[in-house]
């Protein structure tokens, strides 16, 4: 993923510019580059593609010393990975650009500047970018307010910085859809695309806002909101060490990581979207070319990220009406498999190192056409120089961050996000989604960060609940539809990390077999959104209490559901039906994490189970 890191101050920084790009290597980039105003006030520029490395090497070769400059990280959507198409983008010798996202209307821009006399060096949808602001600034000279203008033409997702050498004391920015923050320094300042670029320079931090415009100087910063209007925004300080390695005010990183969805989330969107639909070229510069020849989905995936696909399978063959199939990896690699004609082979992994998955990547890739095989491959990751993500064709990354705790949380629900993003993307490209459906979960996706806090808050009331668990030494999950899964997800935490036996059984399924376990030591949690699926479930709990069954049931507000003898009900903030399985989880998580925490298990580091699991 691209990382954005700029710097205004007295001494030279192509260190610090470098050092930060580094910082946000993990996230996996094609291409890196860095320019600034050298000692003679002109713009300069290196690129290099392949690692932060190659491009530290260059600059030892031949320094580019300087006050002020803009770096990138480039994972590119628009054009090859080339030394042409990284960033930063020129427009003659003033002006210098580095941005994240996707802007939409580029084709009409690129136009339009042509006709202008504009001449383009790279392939990138970026570049517009610079040429815009340049013409702007024949009517409106000051940088600051010709951004100001020119980014009201700018349509899709943009976290972008800008240098100029006619204005050598600042950096501009703005930011819309993809993240930008500004690091506060003594007698100098920073921005960045993640704070963690900055935190070898600061500790002190203000994050921008969608659509703010932001003027960096060395002393002062200006920041304008979406009106035009001058703002302050909030200076938070970060302490040494807040970040994966610390636990926190928390008492293990599991609890710690599950409060972090909310924000991870928002993350794993962030840049993705635009207004009312979702920007194909995320998931890489060839996706909608290859997304409009998909046929068939197959999903390959171990343990939670199986039970992210198989949502996700719920989702594709719903929402996108693409006909979808997921197995797990371990056994999907040592079968003769028959491909559909035009199948999309989609892993998942929070490592992406995970050998069972990766071995059936790389047994799909072995396949040639005459054995049926795959189309592409699309890797959804959580670390961005992983194996799976290098040897597949396309990529969404999950921006969940490190996740310590061995049993997964964070991991699962930015898998869920990014394969929603999926199901939206082929939808789209296949006209096989609504519209107004689309705008509908777009907007429902924007508010599912406050919806996760909102199922976080119940934290206390899940503790509660938890104390009926830990004298048991069985358990089951029950759900329908895509809650499925979630129930199967529930259970394997509870697994995991209390050593309880827990199974998950879709509801229907009660009656053909696992009835026979119910009595009143073997309680029975089941995911209940208000669906058209509710009142199909309501009969199976039923079928429960009357043999004597406890039930503890997490059931939308509107679900008319009660607590009544043996039935312990918590109501959940209402959600859009499509994202429910995202908004559940959570209870879930926090049940096994309680659960644990009361039998007094290693909840981090479970016994017998290992994070990244690279072996067979
Ligand atoms: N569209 C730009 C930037 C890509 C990006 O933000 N990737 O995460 C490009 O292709 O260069």
């Amino acid at each position: 993923m691209c990382g954005i890191v700029g710097a205004v101050a007295e001494r030279n920084i192509t260190a610090v510019l470098v050092e930060g790009l580094k910082r946000l290597e993990y996230r996996g980039y094609d291409s890196a580059g860095v320019a600034l105003l050298n000692e003679a006030g002109e713009l300069d520029r290196r690129r290099r593609v392949g690692k932060v490395s190659e491009l530290e090497a260059a600059l030892k070769a031949e320094p580019l010393p300087g006050r002020v400059g803009i770096a990138h990280t480039r994972w590119a959507t628009h054009g090859a990975p080339s030394e042409r198409n990284a960033h930063p983008h020129f427009s003659g010798h003033q002006l210098a650009v580095v941005h994240n996202g996707i802007i939409e209307n580029h084709d009409a821009l690129r136009d339009q500047l042509k006709s202008l006399g504009y001449s383009f060096s790279s392939d990138t949808d970026t570049e517009v970018i610079v040429h815009l602001l340049d013409h702007t600034l024949k009517s409106e000279p000051d940088l600051t307010a010709a951004l100001k203008v020119a980014v009201k033409q700018l349509h899709g997702a943009y976290g972008l910085a800008v240098i100029s050498a006619k204005q050598p004391d600042r950096i501009v920015a703005a930011r819309s859809g993809s993240p930008l923050v500004i690091g506060l320094g003594l007698g100098e300042n920073f921005l960045a695309s993640d704070q963690l670029a900055l935190r070898q320079v600061t500790d002190r931090f203000m994050y921008l806002e969608e659509g703010d415009i932001a003027q960096i100087c060395r002393d002062e910063v200006q920041i304008w909101d979406i009106d035009g209007k001058a703002v302050k925004r909030e200076q938070v300080q970060y302490h040494e060490g807040a970040e994966a390695a610390d636990k926190g005010e928390y008492r293990h990183f599991m609890l710690k990581e599950i409060h972090e969805q909310p924000s991870v989330v928002q993350r794993t969107l962030e840049g993705r979207l635009a207004d009312d639909h979702v920007l194909v070229q995320a998931f890489g510069p060839q996706a909608a070319d290859i997304f409009a020849k998909v046929k068939n989905i197959q999903i390959v995936a171990c343990g939670t990220s199986y039970h992210a696909g198989m949502v996700a399978r719920y989702w594709l063959e719903e929402l996108a009406g693409i006909p979808c199939q997921i197995e797990v990896a371990s056994e999907f690699r040592y079968r003769k498999v028959v491909v559909q004609p035009d199948t999309l082979f989609v892993s998942i992994s929070q490592s992406g190192e995970t050998a069972d998955t990766l071995a059936a990547l790389r047994n799909a890739k072995d396949l040639t056409p005459e054995q049926g095989g795959y189309l592409a491959s699309l890797a959804i990751c959580n670390v961005g120089i992983s194996s799976l993500v290098r040897e597949s064709d396309l990529t969404l990354l999950t921006l969940a961050g490190p996740e310590i705790g061995v049993a997964s949380t964070k991991a699962f629900t930015t898998q869920l996000v990014a394969l929603m993003l999926l199901t939206l993307a082929m939808g789209r490209v296949r006209g096989t989604l609504d519209p107004q459906l689309e705008a509908e979960l777009v907007a429902e996706l924007r508010r599912l960060p406050t919806r996760l806090g909102e199922a976080l808050a119940m934290d206390a009331v899940v503790e509660k609940v938890s104390e009926h668990f830990s004298e048991k030494h069985h358990t089951l999950f029950l759900g329908r539809g895509a809650q499925y899964p979630v129930a199967m997800e529930g259970a394997l935490k509870l697994k995991e990390i209390s050593y309880i036996h827990a199974e998950a059984y879709p509801a229907g399924e009660l009656k053909h077999g696992p009835l026979a376990l119910v009595d009143a030591d073997m309680p029975v949690v089941t995911v209940a959104p208000n669906n058209e699926l509710l009142e199909k479930l309501k009969s199976n709990l039923q079928e429960v209490r009357a043999r004597g069954g406890e039930l503890i049931v997490f059931a939308d507000e509107k679900a008319g559901m009660s607590n009544g003898e043996g039935t312990h009900v918590v109501n959940m903030p209402h959600i859009h039906d499509a994202l429910a399985p995202i908004l559940y989880t959570i209870p879930l998580q926090l049940l096994s994490y309680y659960v644990a925490v009361l039998k007094g298990t290693d909840v981090d580091q479970p016994r017998n189970l290992a994070k990244s699991v690279t072996v067979e």
